[in-house]
């Protein structure tokens, strides 16, 4: 990082206990795609960007803050998940210590819903961009050089004196087409050490690429606070030119599409799908897609052009709850997808949430039936959480939810039960549909088989066994009777030191 006047850091937000590090070897280890955009954007207009990706690099707040404050550059960006807020504030306070200039700017998707309270909260945090920030952010670097005055900025939350002040919000971002490629190049050990979660890709190396921003439905336990509900895209071709770039540059020979709607515009879709096959692109992609947006036809094309995995949030098996969550589709219409996507060869990732308010014994009772039902062959269950920027948490917060968790904000804790059950009970329910989704005879044999077709999974799996392994043996002889590490240390959700 030496020489950088700028540096762009995703905070740790794995809380992951002493002694169960092993488990890095088969979760997800994402970059952040927005911090590469911002860092070319930085640079296209002249600046000298770095980014720290802090989980993949094994760095604590500490070690991230001694690392920003040898570069010494004047400004700092850091983006937020609503998790990670806490180790975002340690770090700007450590950096603050010792460099009290470094001005310190703050961005993401807390940001975009929680951006005045959490400026609030933090005085550390100099300023903060809500919603989309390429021509936000560097409207603000020149303001700061005395180019431009900050009232000028979009989108901006700044302090005059005690006070805050906002500036309006720009309504949306310039044509994406314009935008730089994402930064790669600055991206430390890119694209090997940026794995998704095991079993979730066929071959590496593996790089994101959002080709579109914006989403127009208001599912009511979704955030969709920084690209707002109009739907913006990349032109098919500039999408096509960035896989290739991917291939040719980095050797990447799977990328993980993370629009919220990839098939908002089957047009565009069909277009791409159409230019990867004309140019024999020979790469597999993962996209995310609601269950009324496919149909068998563009499914045939997006199987041909390589799509090896559609992520549809299916939510739950109980149409009352789908109600409830303004999702406007019913458990059929999920059922009828994720069948058209098996019968195109296509596998079905289907994502869940258990405690939406409203679950009860019977709607997870038929979540369980149907995640049994469907053929589906990987699932991810989260834990209902009214994430700042819902429109549920505007509804739930002030009733049962405890305080407002921001450190548990990851899909990993219960920070709320609905009426009637308690948190363990979800709990229990949340082991017993994994289970009785995973441990089944046609699940392991497909796992068996995705194990031997693609070794490298098989390779990660093998690391996590023996970490798993070591730590047990460790644990035996230090007189823990196997337990991995004493009862007392298992802080899985405690908040990062601040
Ligand atoms: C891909 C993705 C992931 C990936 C990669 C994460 C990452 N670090 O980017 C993975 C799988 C790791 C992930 C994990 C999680 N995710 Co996620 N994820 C997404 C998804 C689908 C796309 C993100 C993306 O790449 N967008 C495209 C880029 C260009 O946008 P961006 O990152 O937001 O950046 C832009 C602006 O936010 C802003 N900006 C961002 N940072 C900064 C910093 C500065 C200084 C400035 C000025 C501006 C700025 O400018 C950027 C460019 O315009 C979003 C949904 C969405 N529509 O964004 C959810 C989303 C961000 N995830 C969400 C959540 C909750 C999670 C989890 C906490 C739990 C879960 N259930 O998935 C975990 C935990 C994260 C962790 N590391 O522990 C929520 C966040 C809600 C919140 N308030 O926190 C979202 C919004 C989904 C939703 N609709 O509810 N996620
Ligand atoms: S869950 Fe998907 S469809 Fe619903 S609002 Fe969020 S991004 Fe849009």
């Amino acid at each position: 990082m030496p020489g950088a006047d700028i540096v762009f850091i995703n905070p740790p937000y794995e809380r992951i206990a002493p002694g169960y590090e092993f488990v890095k070897h088969i979760t997800n280890r994402s970059p952040s795609l927005g911090l590469l955009h911002l860092a070319a954007e930085a640079r296209a207009h002249g600046y000298r960007p770095a980014i720290i990706e802090s989980d993949v690099l094994n760095l604590s707040v500490a070690d991230v803050a001694a690392r920003v404050v040898a570069a010494m550059p004047a400004y700092v960006g850091i983006t937020l998940f609503t998790v990670g807020v806490w180790g975002a504030a340690a770090i700007a306070r450590r950096i603050k210590q010792d460099r009290p200039d470094t001005r310190i700017i703050v961005g993401g998707p807390h940001i975009s819903s929680m951006g005045p309270e959490t400026m609030q909260r933090f005085a550390e945090f100099d300023y903060a961009v809500v919603g989309e920030g390429e021509k936000a952010l560097t409207d603000l670097l020149r303001a700061l050089e005395g180019r431009n005055d900050p009232r000028s900025v979009p989108s901006l939350i700044y302090r005059d004196g005690a006070a805050l002040r906002t500036t309006p919000r720009s309504p949306v971002n310039r044509l994406l087409d314009d935008l730089p490629m994402p930064a790669w190049d600055l991206l430390p050990g890119f694209p090997r050490a940026y794995k998704p979660a095991i079993y979730d890709f066929p071959r590496g190396p593996v790089a994101t690429i959002a080709a579109s921003r914006g989403c127009p439905f208001q599912c009511k336990f979704c955030d969709t606070s920084t690209f707002g509900a109009t739907v913006r895209h990349y032109s098919p071709a500039i999408v096509f030119d960035m896989m290739r770039h991917l291939r040719d540059t980095y050797g990447v020979r799977h990328v993980m599409f993370v629009d919220d709607l990839f098939l908002a515009s089957k047009l565009r879709a069909t277009e791409l799908c159409e230019l990867m096959l004309k140019n024999d692109l020979k790469m597999t992609w993962t996209c995310t897609a609601r269950v009324d947006t496919v149909k068998p036809d563009i499914l045939a094309l997006m199987k041909r052009a390589g799509c090896w995995e559609i992520s549809f949030g299916l939510e739950s098996g109980a149409d009352e709850l789908l109600q409830k969550m303004d999702k406007a589709v019913r458990v059929e219409n999920s059922e009828q997808a994720v069948r058209w996507t098996a019968a195109a060869g296509i596998r079905t990732k289907g994502l869940f949430m258990l405690g939406y308010p409203g679950e009860n014994r019977d709607t997870i009772r038929r979540t369980k039936e149907f995640v049994r039902r469907i053929p589906m062959t990987i699932m991810n269950l989260s834990k209902f959480t009214p994430y700042p920027g819902s429109p549920i948490y505007r509804d739930l917060f002030g009733t049962n939810i405890r305080d407002d968790h921001w450190e548990k904000m990851n899909g990993m804790n219960f920070v709320w039960a609905p009426e009637g059950m308690t948190v363990e009970e979800l709990d229990r329910h949340y082991q017993d549909i994994l289970v009785s989704f995973y441990r089944r005879p046609r699940i392991g044999w497909y796992y068996l088989k995705l194990t031997l077709q693609y070794p490298n999974h098989f390779y990660r799996l093998l690391r996590f066994l023996l970490g798993f392994l070591g730590a047990k043996l460790k644990s035996l002889a230090s007189g823990r009777g196997g337990l991995l590490v004493r009862p007392r240390e298992v802080r899985l959700d405690a908040p990062a030191k601040h």
